[in-house]
């Protein structure tokens, strides 16, 4: 998968994708990072990527050439290779964006590649979301000062689920995990921690038995913590009566 970032801060990732997974996913090839700085692409001698907002009011609008001439540049690079830029899907990261969740990182993994673009505090001209933007996404309800942390939580978040980059084991895991429930208590040793004891089913060795804790666990956390999570969950007979009953 090929992954482009347009940013006014290039410096920001060298450091969180130089680091476990995203080091691993590059080193094997399953993915190739290009960050690209939106400054080269700004106008005139002193590179001006933002000006007054039309109808006044207070701050900055970014303007719309600087984007398009940075994501056009990258489409030409990707023609030159030899792959077809038209599919790659231009990204916006705003707070006015569809929610990241683990359904839209599945959703953006099936694509050969994308093309991010972080907004900033500012705010960007309407045309580059009406006319360059095809998705536009937000990782949740708190300001940010830009898209560039919120571009690397989508990254890890997409990444991860590529083919090849997680491990066996942790591949496992995923499919367990992606359930939509929230994961129940684990324990590992030592079995009594300061007079906390672990819970007797995990020690019996009776793994349909755990099984079932934990499934019962899961659906009773989510449903304390996260109701929200359950409507989107297919509840079994089995799944109901466990929300009732005391294993
Ligand atoms: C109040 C009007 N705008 C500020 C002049 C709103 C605003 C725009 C852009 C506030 C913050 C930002 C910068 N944030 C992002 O670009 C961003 C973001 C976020 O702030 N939270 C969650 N997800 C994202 S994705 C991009």
């Amino acid at each position: 998968m090929e992954l482009h970032i347009v940013t006014l801060f290039p410096g920001m990732f060298p450091g969180p994708f130089g680091g476990s997974i995203l080091k691993r996913a590059q080193e094997k090839g399953l993915i190739d990072i290009s960050i690209h700085g939106l400054r080269q692409f700004g106008l005139g001698r002193h590179q001006v990527v933002d000006d007054y907002p039309f109808g006044g009011g207070p701050g900055m609008v970014m303007r719309p050439e600087p984007w398009f001439a940075a994501v056009e540049a990258v489409r030409q690079a990707v023609a030159q290779e030899g792959r077809d830029p038209s599919t790659l899907p231009v990204v916006l990261l705003t707070p006015q964006g569809r929610l990241l969740r683990h359904q839209v990182a599945r959703e953006l993994a099936a694509k050969p590649g994308l093309i991010l673009l972080c907004g900033h505090y500012e705010g960007v001209d309407e045309r580059v979301r009406l006319h360059l933007a095809e998705d536009e996404i937000s990782i949740g309800d708190y300001v940010l000062t830009g898209g560039e942390l919120p571009a690397m939580v989508l990254v890890e978040a997409v990444v991860r689920l590529l083919p090849g980059v997680l491990g066996a084991a942790e591949g496992a895991w995923e499919d367990s995990l992606s359930s939509g429930l929230l994961e129940g208590p684990q324990y590992t040793r030592p079995r009594e921690f300061r007079g906390w004891d672990t819970p007797e089913i995990l020690l019996s060795g009776d793994h349909a038995l755990v099984a079932q804790w934990r499934r019962q666990q899961a659906l009773r956390r989510t449903r304390e913590r996260r109701p929200d999570l359950l409507e989107g969950v297919e509840l079994s007979r089995q799944d109901k009566k466990l929300l009732e009953t005391n294993l």
